[in-house]
């Protein structure tokens, strides 16, 4: 099936690798000649969300802006990859009613290894107790019921998943 107007939902911890795969992804279907947009929770929340902070109400106010520019993109037949946490339920099942076309992806990467990577030092700062209400340290992160398709990433490398990512597409994978 083509892939035309459909929004991939990328969820999960901070540094599963949400984005490296989003960007990886997009870069891959652009090459096969497909219009894709990537819409990603850093550049959101700078663009459109700068009042934002990490409540639970305010995660949800960023996801509603997320899904609205993502049902825009859709409309026109865009591939839309939305990397956010989003982590509660409530918020991906409000996205998946919204949008027309919507497979939920779980970028599934353990705790103990977002936190051993650690890219940006946020976790070390959470524990630290200098972030208040961080994913996984001090905020929930409900797990996906019934996502469309789970990514491993913390066993496998980025370049793995975006394969599998495009396979589970249908699209040519490319290297
Ligand atoms: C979670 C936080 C927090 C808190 C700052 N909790 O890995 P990053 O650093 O670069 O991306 C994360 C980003 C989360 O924004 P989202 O828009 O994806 O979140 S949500 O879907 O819940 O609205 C992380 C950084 O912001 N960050 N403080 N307290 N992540």
């Amino acid at each position: 099936s083509h892939p035309a107007g459909l929004t991939l939902w990328l969820t999960g911890l901070s540094g599963a690798g949400k984005s490296t795969i989003a960007a990886l992804a997009a870069e891959q279907l652009r090459t096969q000649g497909l219009a894709v947009e990537w819409l990603d929770g850093d550049e959101l929340r700078r663009h459109l969300g700068q009042e934002l902070g990490f409540s639970r109400e305010d995660r949800f106010e960023n996801i509603r802006r997320a899904v609205y520019v993502a049902n825009l993109l859709s409309r026109q037949g865009i591939i839309t990859l939305v990397s956010v946490i989003s982590p509660y339920r409530e918020m991906r099942d409000y996205a998946r009613m919204q949008l027309p076309r919507f497979a939920e992806i779980y970028v599934d990467c353990p705790l103990e290894v977002c936190e051993q990577r650690d890219v940006k030092g946020l976790y070390a700062k959470a524990r630290r107790g200098e972030i208040a209400a961080f994913t996984g340290i001090s905020d929930p992160y409900e797990i996906p019921e019934q996502p469309e398709l789970t990514l491993l990433s913390g066993q496998q490398s980025p370049s793995q998943s975006t394969a599998l990512l495009l396979e589970w597409l249908g699209a040519k994978p490319t290297r």
